[in-house]
This record gives structure tokens, sequence and C-alpha cells, in this order.
């Protein structure tokens, strides 16, 4: 595996590339064109730019997190394939940009969803949290502004203002569209754009929905085993992957995390690690990767994670805000370094564990 950090870039990140260098063993940023739309083309200019930024920092760009997927093609609108040509454009363009991994999601209207943006925890730190009831108790623009006005002056991505203002007509988009269907239009989507990934080799790594379960009655699909395996089988290429992460599919508690790692081999080509303190099965919040702050076991999830080979990228995710630190909320710098630390450390005694087993 190969430790990176997510950034969001220079314009919008609080954290910079000279902080991030100087976390042991990353190297690599996920990163993205934080200002384009979802839909729209990125140049390769653009792209190339990015990259030099990155490299002037003596860091490299391990993948993109996100190229977002347009609604019109979640929804497959007569717009649908001017969107994915416009896409197949996107990664022709990171293609020669020599970028091989694209992080995208398939959630209808909301990326994301948390009802805090700053719980506070014993410890003094803040952290997002989820409760069902608070959701059950808002409508979809309440959710909005609520998000909004908490957000330490940052955009978060999946609730960009833009999007927002449009929500009435995204839950109107919605609304002949089930499980079923979402699917299928996945399929279409990942049909559509496999030659070119196949080109370019590409792995695109779909995200979990987050929460894995459907908010505000709108359909979710990459929610658990079944429907994860059955994505994969649909679409049966190597470069229809996923990406593995723990906070989103261990949203739902019969989610058994290990287990799914290792159902999924060949198939994760990107990893975000971090850990949930539940209080009941429908409150949860953000903890320390640590443990045993939380309600997961991350030896356990890394040990699978070795176990399956796994050989991409893996970042850590929220972290909580702690020291006073102000920034995007889960992305600021000081609680993922040591999350980036603890998972190294985890990693390195699985690795010279595996090794003086293999040498007896
Ligand atoms: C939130 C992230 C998501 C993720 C997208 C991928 O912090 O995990 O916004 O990047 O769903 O497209």
């Amino acid at each position: 595996m190969e430790m990176t950090l997510r950034w969001y870039g220079s314009k919008f990140d609080t954290v910079t590339l000279e902080q991030i260098r100087q976390i042991p063993g990353v190297k690599g940023v996920i990163t993205t064109l934080y200002d384009t739309a979802p839909g729209e083309v990125w140049s390769r200019e653009h792209i190339r730019a990015m990259k030099e930024e990155v490299e002037a920092a003596g860091l490299h760009i391990s993948g993109i997190e996100s190229v977002n997927v347009h609604d019109a093609i979640k929804t497959g609108s007569e717009e649908r394939d001017m969107y994915i040509d416009n896409y197949i454009e996107t990664l022709e363009n990171l293609g020669k940009e020599d970028i091989h991994l694209v992080c995208y999601n398939f959630m209808p209207v909301f990326d994301w969803t948390r009802t805090e943006l700053a719980r506070r925890r014993p410890d003094g730190s803040t952290v997002l949290a989820y409760t069902q009831e608070a959701v059950d108790a808002l409508n979809p623009e309440d959710m909005f502004d609520s998000i909004a006005s908490d957000t330490n002056g940052t955009v978060m991505p999946g609730w960009e203002p833009e999007r927002m203002a449009h929500i009435k007509e995204l839950f109107e988009m919605y609304k002949e569209i089930d499980d079923e269907k979402l699917f299928e239009n996945l399929k279409y989507f990942l049909e559509r754009i496999m030659p070119v990934c196949n080109k370019y080799d590409i792995y695109m790594a779909i995200h979990p929905d987050d929460p894995a379960w459907s908010v505000f009655g709108l359909p979710r699909i990459i929610i658990n085993k079944e429907n994860i395996l059955r994505m994969m089988h649909m679409v049966d290429d190597v470069h229809n992957g996923v990406t593995f992460c723990s906070g989103s599919y261990g949203t739902n508690l019969e989610n058994d995390l290990p287990d799914m790692i290792r159902s999924l081999k060949g198939r994760i080509h990107f990893a975000h690690v971090r850990n949930l303190k539940f209080n009941s099965p429908t409150d949860f919040e953000e903890a320390a990767h640590l443990s045993s702050d939380g309600s997961f076991d991350m030896f356990e999830i890394m040990k699978a994670l070795y176990d399956i080979g796994f050989d991409g990228p893996i970042r850590p995710d929220h972290g909580r805000m702690i020291w006073g630190e102000k920034a995007m909320p889960g992305y600021g710098l000081y609680d993922r370094a040591l999350g980036a630390a603890y998972l190294n450390g985890l990693w390195e005694a699985i690795v010279k564990e595996e090794k003086k087993h293999e040498a007896e």
C-alpha cells in the first residue's frame, strides 16, 4: 500500500503541500480540480498545472478524488450521453498525464450526509456525527443550511452552494429512480467508459454511499457486500473497482468490514481507513483512527487489506478537529497526520510479523 493524504488544492485547502510532505511515509496526494462542476471536461492544461504544483513540492498525484458524475448520468436522462462523452474526455486527459486512479460516487443528490459537523467528544475534540432521528426531522433544504453554517468558512465536497440551489429540481429528477434503475444507469455508464479506462489503464474506484442506507427516500445502492459484488460482476473488468471506505460501509453495523475486503480481492484500488464510535446503531460520531477510540478493529481492517495483497493508495480519512486547528471539518492536518502515522505503524507490524512467519 501507499500512504497518501487528500488535498483540495492550494486555493481551497488550509493544509499545504509542504506540511503534507513532512508526514512520515507520505509521498502521494489524492487531489481534484475542486473548482470544476460535475459534467465539465477537465483540460489537459489544468491537470498538468495541478500535477506540476504537486511535483514541485516533492510529492506526486496518487489518484483523483473525485471526478464527479453528473446527475443526468445517474438518472439516465436524455443528456447522459453528452455528459458521458465529457467524462471520457476527462479520463483521456488524465490518462495522458499519467494518472491512473479515479474515485467517484453514484449517490443521488447528496454526497456523504452528516447531521453535525462539530460534535464535542469527551477529550474536547470535535467531530462529524450523524443521527437518524435528526435526519428524519429535517427536510433536505434545511439539511443544506445546517451543513453550510458549520463549515469553518470552507466549501464541503458534495455540498457546493451552486448545487444545493437546485435541490428541488434534483429531487424531481430522481422521482422515478429506484435501486434497480440506478444499477442500470451505473452499468450503462461503466460500459461506456471501460474502453477508455482499458486504453489508459485507469482504475475506477467507486466510493460507497455514506451513510450506507437511503436518506430522504433517495435510492442508494453502494451499501453492502451483496450490492458491491453485483456491481463488480455486472461489469466484470478489473478497471471497474472499489474505494473501500471503512467509515462509510461501517455506518451499517451489519457490514463485516474485513470480510467485505476479502471478498473484493483484486478489485479494491483505493482505501479510506477511519474509525467510528457508535452510541446506538443510528447514532454515530467519527473517532480517532486508534481502534480503542471507536467501534472498529483497525488492525483487522489493515490485516484484511494486507491479506488480499492490496497495493494501491490508502489514506487516513476524516480526522477530528484538535489542537485549535481551523480547517474543513474532517480535513484538518493534525488528526489525519496522527491517523497516517498509526496506520503506517499497524502496517509495518503486520508486514514484519508475516515475513517472520514465512521465514520459519
Ligand atoms: C467525504 C468523502 C466523499 C468522497 C466522494 C467520492 O469526505 O469521503 O466526499 O470523496 O463521495 O466521490
